[in-house]
């Protein structure tokens, strides 16, 4: 029996739970990767939360169903079953040691990415897992007022040990406690091109020629720019039909770090104000060199800076020279590197979540 009758709800509920968890998980999993904003900062709490309670939620689970594990009967189900508990276990475990500072040196990869991995392979095999044995809970448990209790004890005790964390890592004084709310740490913030590289996927061009390049702004305007490096800097040509537009903003990665910095470049607003977009015209394009592009919403793009240089230097090639998106609270991935083109539009093109993924060079 268990040690805990008075806690432990019964085995069907456990198992709801577990599926709500995962739903739970992956859903703000998903939108902490998108999202930058403090005001978003609740929904890394409620994903750190759900994780804590998912730990005892597993726990339960696994000790009801550690009996049938004897080698001798091991058939598919059952391997897939403890895949899962092994998959599970260790995304949880990952999390939680990422927030405890812990490091991994997998390549390009680091722990983060490895919980990420692990996060988006759980729901594969519990699909595959609920295929085979998926049963509902009874009406009576499922309206049972105990549960209620004991769910508010779950859920309560995963964020009296969240915040518990925050008081450890600072007393302890580990890598954990320089995370933002984000969980991303900090990487060589003010020091010029001294900050990390970090390319999505494949994304390697060759060095760009600033002599050739150019920067076009077209699509819904009634006035479509062709810029040279010369204009869109005040460096090499002090007669620039640009002015200069400098900000602070922090890029924060989804591979564990963030980094601040002074930018300096253009304006995207000064750029749509000499190119006069159309009525109706509602989304900004950025369009790399390699294909990659993000769209921003046209206020928020007049927000925005194409940046040459970072701290005073001239953009280093791996950064996205001659010119890259800076794009205030939103996340690195979304900060387009060397950037080409300019593109105002009426609706966003659905490719680029495609082309984030697999955008490469070719020439
Ligand atoms: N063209 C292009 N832009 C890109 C990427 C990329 O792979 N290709 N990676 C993005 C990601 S994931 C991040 S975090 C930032 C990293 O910028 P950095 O390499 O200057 O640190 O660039 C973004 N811009
Ligand atoms: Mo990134």
């Amino acid at each position: 029996m268990s040690r805990f009758p008075r806690f432990e709800p019964p085995p069907r509920v456990v198992d709801a739970s577990l599926l709500g968890a995962v739903v739970l998980l992956l859903a703000t999993g998903a939108v902490s990767l998108v999202s930058g904003r403090p005001a978003a900062a609740w929904v890394f709490d409620v994903h750190a939360v759900a994780g804590l309670a998912t730990v005892v939620l597993l726990a339960w689970k696994l000790r009801r169903v550690r009996h049938r594990l004897r080698p001798g009967d091991l058939d598919a189900t059952r391997l897939l079953s403890v895949l899962l508990g092994v998959v599970a276990t260790a995304a949880l475990a990952t999390g939680i040691w990422w927030v405890f500072g812990g490091n991994l040196d997998l390549g390009p990869w680091g722990l983060l990415n490895l919980h990420i991995g692990l996060g988006l392979v759980v729901p594969v095999l519990l699909l595959l897992h609920l295929r085979q044995r998926f049963a509902l809970p009874t009406r009576e448990s499922a309206t049972d007022r105990r549960n209620a209790l004991r769910y508010a004890a779950l859920v309560g005790s995963g964020a009296v040990a969240w915040q518990a964390q925050e008081v450890a890592n600072r007393v302890l004084d580990t890598a954990g406690a320089e995370r933002r709310f984000t969980g991303s740490r900090e990487r060589g913030s003010d020091s010029g091109n001294g900050f990390p590289v970090t390319s999505w996927v494949a994304d390697d061009p060759d060095p760009v020629d600033r002599e050739a390049w150019s920067l076009t702004v077209d699509g819904r305007v009634g006035e479509p720019l062709d810029l040279s490096y010369g204009d869109v800097t005040t460096e090499d040509d002090p007669t620039s039909t640009v002015d200069p537009a400098e900000r602070r903003a922090l890029l924060d990665c989804t591979s564990e770090w963030y980094s601040e910095h002074d930018w300096r470049g253009v304006s995207v607003g000064d750029l749509l104000d000499a190119a006069d977009p159309e009525d109706g015209a509602a989304w900004v394009q950025f369009r790399s060199v390699t294909g990659y592009r993000w769209s921003l919403p046209v206020e928020e793009a007049g927000d925005a800076l194409l940046a040459t240089h970072v701290d005073g230097e001239r953009l280093s090639h791996g950064h996205g020279a001659p010119i890259r998106l800076v794009a205030p609270g939103r996340r690195g991935f979304q900060w387009v590197k060397w950037v080409e083109s300019v593109r105002v539009t009426r609706r966003r093109g659905l490719g680029e979540w495609i082309a984030v993924f697999v955008s490469w060079y070719d020439d």
